[in-house]
């Protein structure tokens, strides 16, 4: 078994019950446990700025699925929740969930690269990534909460 770490997110439709039904999603697939999740997270748009404000989440799970059946299990999920790849890089969506890291493992292939390489950019995946595992050492990154401390985490707020 393996410890993952998922990234969610979406800007467009029931957002709460989107999140909500993928956190059922991951706990749902086969030969996985979801160990936690953090809570949700209001935050603003990052790398396209004109779209509305994005809900994100994490959540950390336990799995026997290797890395790209865990990936096309995810995209199964997206696609459960009319995710449609047509629009702009960064742009509006109404699920995306990101496969951030897999305990031991380090990849790089044309679908897949694990750990993702843009974590510690991002302060909508730091801020809920930190609730679940802040001690994580993500290799060529570093630590959780380092990342975290360094981010740029304005106008990110826990949604009720
Ligand atoms: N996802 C993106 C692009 N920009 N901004 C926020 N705040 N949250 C996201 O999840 C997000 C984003 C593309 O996946
Ligand atoms: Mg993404
Ligand atoms: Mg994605």
């Amino acid at each position: 078994m393996t410890r993952a770490f998922v990234a969610l997110g979406g800007n467009l439709g029931d957002t709460h019950a989107i999140l909500r039904q993928a956190l059922d999603d991951l706990a749902a697939l086969p030969s996985t446990r979801l160990l936690a999740r953090s809570r949700f997270y209001r935050t603003p748009p990052w790398g396209l700025r004109e779209q509305p404000p994005f809900l994100n989440a994490a959540a950390e799970l336990e799995t026997a699925l290797a890395p790209h059946e865990l990936l096309d299990a995810l995209l199964d999920i997206e696609r459960a929740a009319g995710r449609v790849r047509e629009g702009e890089r960064w742009g509006p969506r109404t699920l995306d969930l990101d496969l951030l890291h897999m305990e031991g493992v380090t990849l790089r292939d044309e679908r897949l690269t694990l750990p993702h390489p843009r974590i510690g950019e991002r302060a909508f995946v730091l801020l809920p990534l930190a609730e679940l595992a802040p001690e994580l050492e993500l290799p060529g990154q570093g630590r959780v909460d380092a990342l975290l401390a360094a981010a740029d985490a304005a106008g990110c707020v826990v949604e009720p």
